[in-house]
C-alpha cells in the first residue's frame, strides 16, 4: 500500500471518537476477536504434543530438524576419519557412499530446510505480521507430523537389509536402484517415501506462511513494512512450493523404476553381464528434475538466511537497514531467477555446450542482486553503533563466508572452468562454504537473538564467543585447504584420497580431519549454553537487544497462546527506525504511534 495511506491512518487517529463517523483506528472487527479466532487445546495431548500453536510447532520442528541434524554431522566426522586415518578402515567403500548420501540429504533437507521454514518460519511469521497464529493450525500441527514421519522413515533406512542408499544426495538413476550401489532395493525405497512425506509435510506447512503473510498481517502492516526475516522466509516458501513438486514427481518415477520395473529413467543396460530388462528411459531427464527441485533448494536455505541476516544487523549495529526495498526486490528477483540456471549442475552430463552457455549466463545474471544484497549489509554497518554482540558475531562470519562461498561459485558458474573444477574437492568446498557453514552461522546468530524471546531467558554471551570462534575459524581451516586440493585434481566422492608420486593430500588430510573433530566438539559448548541457559540462565528483560520488530511487542515475553493478549497490534511505521535523526527516542518499535515519538517524521520505505 502507498504511504498515503498510512498517514490517513494516523489522521484518523487523531480525530476524536465522538466526531468520527467511522470505527475508531483500534476497533477490531469481530473475526479478529480473540474468542472467535482462536484455537484453544483441551487436553495434555493437544497442548504438549499435537500443539497447534505455531510457537510450539516451530520449537518442536528446530528439536526434530536438530536431533537429525547431529546424525549428519556423526556422520561427516567419521567421513573425515576414513579419509585421514584410511588405515583404520573406519568406513568400508560401500559404507562411506552410505554416509556421504544421507549427510549430505540429512543436512540439506531435514535440517536445514525445516529449520529455516518451519522452525524459525512458524515461531516467528505470526509474531512479526501482528497475527495470533497461523491461518490454518490444524494443517500446520499436521505439518509437523508428517515431517516427524519423513525424518523416522529416513531413520528406519539405517536398519533395513542393505542399509541406506548409497546413492549420492542427488540420487542418479540408473546407479541409485542397480546391483551394485548400496541400498539399491530398501535403502532407496525408503529414501524416496521418506521424501514423498517430507514434501506433503512441508506443503501444508508452506500454504500457512504464505496465507498468513498474505492475510493476517496486523492493520498497517504493510508488505513494505513486513521484516526482512518475513520477506526471505516468504520468497524461500514461495520457491519451494514451486521446486519440491519437481523432486515429488521425480521421486515418485524413480520409486516406480525401482519397484515396478517401469523405465522412466532407465536406459537399456547391461548389470553384472545381463542385459537388464528396462529400456528407453531417460537417466538426464531425473538430473533435470532433481536439478530443477536442487537449485531453488539452494535459495529455499539461503533467502530466509539472508532476511534474518539483514534484521539482526540492523537491530545490532543500531541502523536501518540500507536499501531496503531494493533488499526485498533482491530477493524476489534472486528467488525467479534461481528457477532458470538449474542445468549448471550438470555441464558435464553431455549437454550441449551452447546449452551450457545459457545458463551459465543466466547463473551470472545471478550475482547481481545478490552483491547488491551484500553491499547493503556493509552500507548497514557503514557508520553504525556496531555492537559486538554474539549475535553480531554470527552475522559478519556469515557476510565474510557467503562472499567467499559466492566468489567460488562465479567460477563454477562458467563452463570452461566448470569442467575442470567439477566433481572435485573445489566444489565440496565451494557448496559447504555457500549452503553449509553460512546458513549454520545465521541459525546460530538467530538462536542468539530470538533464545530470550523462547524461553525468557538470555544464553551466555561469553559461552556463545567462544563457540563462535571455533566454530568460525575452525570452519575455514576445514574448508579452505579444500579449495587447493580441488585445484590438485582431488575427486569428491572418493573414500581413499587421490595420491600420485607428484602430489599427496594425506597431510592435508588429517589437518582438515582435526579441524572437522574440534568444530564438532565445539558445538557441544552451545548445546552445554543452551541446556543451561533453559533451566537457570539470566532472566531477559523485556525485548532485551532493544529490537523494533512486533514479535518483541506482546504484552507478555515469552509470547503466551494468542501472542497479542486483548488487542492485537497496529503498525505505523517500518521494523528499522533506529537512531532516526530528531526522535526523542533511540528506536521506535513498529506500533508505537507517531504522536508518541517527538521530532521523528514517519518513515517513508
Ligand atoms: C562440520 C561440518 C561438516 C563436515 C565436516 C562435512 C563433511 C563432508 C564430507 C567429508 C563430505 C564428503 C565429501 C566427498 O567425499 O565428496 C560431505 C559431503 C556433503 N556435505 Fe558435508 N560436512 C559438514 C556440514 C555440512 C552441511 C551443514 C551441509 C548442508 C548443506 C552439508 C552438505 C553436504 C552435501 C550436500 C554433501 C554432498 C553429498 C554427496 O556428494 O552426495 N555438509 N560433507
Ligand atoms: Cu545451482
Amino acid at each position: 500500500m502507498s504511504d498515503e495511506h498510512d498517514y490517513k491512518l494516523e489522521a484518523k487517529a487523531d480525530i476524536s471518537a465522538s466526531e468520527a463517523s467511522f470505527p475508531p483506528i483500534d476497533y477490531v472487527p469481530p473475526a479478529e476477536r480473540p474468542e472467535q479466532e482462536l484455537y484453544h487445546s483441551k487436553s495434555w495431548w493437544t497442548t504438549y504434543v499435537f500443539s497447534q500453536d505455531a510457537k510450539y510447532i516451530g520449537v518442536q520442528y528446530a528439536c526434530v530438524a536438530t536431533s537429525i541434524a547431529l546424525v549428519g554431522l556423526f556422520l561427516s566426522l567419521t567421513m573425515r576419519l576414513q579419509l585421514a586415518f584410511p588405515e583404520l578402515g573406519i568406513l568400508s567403500a560401500p559404507a562411506y557412499y552410505q554416509a556421504i548420501t544421507m549427510h549430505g540429504m540429512i543436512m540439506v533437507v531435514y535440517f536445514l530446510t525445516a529449520l529455516f521454514l518451519g522452525g524459525f518460519g512458524n515461531f516467528l511469521i505470526p509474531l512479526m505480521c501482528g497475527a495470533r497464529d497461523m491461518v490454518f493450525p490444524y494443517v500446520n500441527m499436521l505439518s509437523f507430523w508428517v515431517f516427524v514421519l519423513a525424518v523416522l522413515l529416513l531413520v528406519i533406512s539405517f536398519f533395513v537389509p542393505g542399509g541406506p542408499t548409497g546413492a549420492g544426495w542427488t540420487l542418479y538413476p540408473p546407479q541409485a536402484i542397480t546391483v551394485g550401489t548400496p541400498g539399491n532395493l530398501w535403502g532407496i525405497v525408503l529414501m524416496l517415501v521418506s521424501l514423498v512425506f517430507f514434501v506433503i509435510g512441508f506443503t501444508m506447512g508452506g500454504l500457512n506462511y504464505v496465507i498468513t503473510v498474505l492475510q493476517a498481517r496486523a492493520r498497517g502492516m504493510t508488505l513494505m513494512r513486513l521484516p526482512l526475516t518475513v520477506w526471505g522466509i516468504f520468497v524461500a516458501t514461495i520457491l519451494a512450493l514451486l521446486a519440491f513438486p519437481a523432486l515429488l514427481v521425480g521421486g515418485i518415477m524413480l520409486l516406480l523404476d525401482a519397484v515396478l520395473g517401469t523405465s522412466f529413467f532407465m536406459p537399456t543396460s547391461v548389470s553384472m553381464g545381463e542385459l537388464l530388462a528396462t529400456e528407453g528411459g531417460s537417466p538426464i531427464l531425473f538430473q533435470h528434475l532433481f536439478w530443477f527441485f536442487g537449485h531453488p533448494e539452494v535459495y529455499i536455505v539461503a533467502l530466509p538466511a539472508f532476511g534474518i541476516v539483514s534484521d539482526l544487523i540492523s537491530v545490532h549495529a543500531r541502523k536501518n537497514i540500507f536499501g531496503y526495498r531494493m533488499m526485498v526486490w533482491a530477493l524476489v528477483i534472486i528467488g525467479a531467477l534461481s528457477f532458470i540456471v538449474w542445468a549448471h549442475h550438470m555441464y558435464v552430463a553431455g549437454m550441449n555446450p551452447w546449452f551450457g552457455y545459457f545458463f551459465a549466463t543466466t547463473t551470472l545474471i545471478i550475482a547481481v542482486p545478490t552483491a547488491i544484497k551484500v553491499y547493503n549489509w556493509v552500507l548497514t554497518l557503514w557508520r553504525g553503533n556496531i555492537h559486538l554482540t554474539v549475535p553480531m558475531l554470527f552475522t559478519l562470519g556469515f557476510i565474510i563466508t557467503f562472499l567467499n562461498g559466492g566468489l567460488t561459485g562465479l567460477f563454477l558458474g562458467n563452463v570452461t572452468i566448470d569442467v575442470p573444477l567439477s566433481d572435485t574437492y573445489f566444489v565440496v568446498a565451494h557448496f559447504h562454504m555457500v549452503m553449509g557453514i553460512a546458513p549454520i552461522l545465521v541459525v546460530f546468530g538467530a538462536v542468539y537473538h530470538w533464545f530470550p524471546l523462547v524461553t525468557g531467558r538470555m544464553l551466555d554471551q561469553g559461552l556463545g564467543k567462544i563457540h563462535f570462534w571455533l566454530t568460525f575459524v575452525g570452519a575455514y581451516m576445514i574448508y579452505a585447504p579444500m579449495y587447493y586440493q580441488g585445484f590438485l585434481g582431488v575427486p569428491r566422492r572418493y573414500f581413499e584420497m587421490y595420491e600420485s608420486s607428484y602430489v599427496s593430500t594425506i597431510g592435508l588430510n588429517v589437518f582438515i580431519t582435526l579441524s572437522a573433530l574440534v568444530v564438532g566438539l565445539a558445538q557441544i559448548i552451545f548445546f552445554y549454553n543452551v541446556i543451561r541457559s533453559v533451566l537457570k540462565g539470566k532472566k531477559a528483560e523485556k525485548n532485551p537487544w532493544k529490537a523494533n520488530s512486533l514479535e518483541w511487542q506482546t504484552p507478555k515475553m515469552p509470547p503466551e497462546h494468542g501472542n497479542w493478549g486483548e488487542k492485537l497490534p497496529t503498525v505505523y511505521r517500518w521494523p528499522y527506525d533506529f537512531s532516526v535523526p530528531g526522535a526523542d527516542k533511540e528506536y521506535i518499535p513498529q506500533n508505537v504511534p507517531p504522536s508518541e515519538v517527538a521530532g521523528a517524521k514517519v518513515e517513508k520505505t
